[in-house]
């Protein structure tokens, strides 16, 4: 990731560079030529074609666009969530062979994040805990509305559907609390809807995975049909859950598929 930052670094200095300097030489070049006390220049009163300027003002524009477009081309297969090559080349060079992948189970409501991890059989609310160095694949779906999982520093905007399954694929180089959030507008708690994520070291995560194997909070589906009413204002609020239910995922994607909808219960009218 550091790596790949560094490489685009470099060649969006370079293409503005070759924009700006062309430009800044030429301009002088024109000025300097063509005021109006150089006597030296020839005057050419039916100029109007210069095979030479057009080359220069066609071919760096072109360059440019190709360039670019050759690397979001690369680019995009490179981050391609559905390769599995993407998967065992992460692997190899992240943690070392037999190093496997972890799985997170990704369900957002309205308005909250909740991160499964089914073969720990534990689960978290809008917080997110991974090794570093070892290829994460989340498996996405939504509850409610579309949401759009990102972690700008970490991870691309994917969309996540209700009813639906979606994939995203990372590794993290470097330990650290990094910012993830939905970036699709769904309502009245959008605001609150971010999540933290740590990275830490696979020792760590061992020891995490551990501690939240004993929280009292339990998650199966009933819990979740609770824990998915809509709510607003849980930011900083986060939540642990051990014994989650191995299906919750499928479950709330058949949920969804049913036409269950999470409702809050409101008030009376005329109630304070
Ligand atoms: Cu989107």
């Amino acid at each position: 990731m550091s790596a790949a930052d560094l490489r685009f670094t470099i060649l969006d200095v370079a293409v503005m560079l070759g924009i700006i300097v062309p430009t800044a030489i030429i301009t002088t070049y024109f000025l300097l030529r063509y005021r109006k006390t150089n006597t030296n220049a020839a005057y050419d009163p039916r100029w109007s074609h210069s095979n030479l300027i057009e080359l220069v003002v066609w071919a760096i524009p072109l360059l440019t666009v190709a360039m670019l477009g050759y690397e979001s081309y690369k680019g995009t297969y490179a981050v391609n969530p559905y390769d599995p090559r993407m998967i065992k080349t992460k692997t190899a060079s992240a943690a070392g062979p037999g190093h496997k992948p972890l799985n997170v189970d990704v369900i957002t409501t309205d308005w909250q994040w909740l991160f499964v991890y089914p073969k720990q059989h534990i689960a978290t609310a809008n917080e997110l805990v991974i090794p570093r160095g070892t290829p994460v694949v989340f498996h996405m779906t939504s509850a409610t509305v579309v949401n759009d999982f990102f972690i700008p520093n970490l991870a691309g905007m994917i969309d996540i559907m209700p009813g639906m399954r979606t994939k995203q694929v990372l590794v993290a180089d470097k330990i650290g609390q990094y910012k993830g959030y939905s970036a699709n507008f769904s309502g009245a708690g959008f605001s609150w809807m971010g999540f933290k994520t740590h990275v830490v070291s696979a020792a760590r995560f061992t020891h995490w995975t551990q501690s939240i194997q004993k929280s009292p909070r339990h998650m199966d589906y009933a819990q979740f049909n609770k824990f998915a009413r809509p709510t607003t204002n849980i930011d900083g609020k986060t939540y642990a859950f051990s014994h989650v239910h191995a299906r919750l995922f499928d479950q709330v994607i058949k949920g969804v598929l049913d036409g269950k909808v999470y409702t809050t219960r409101m008030p009376p009218p005329g109630a304070a």
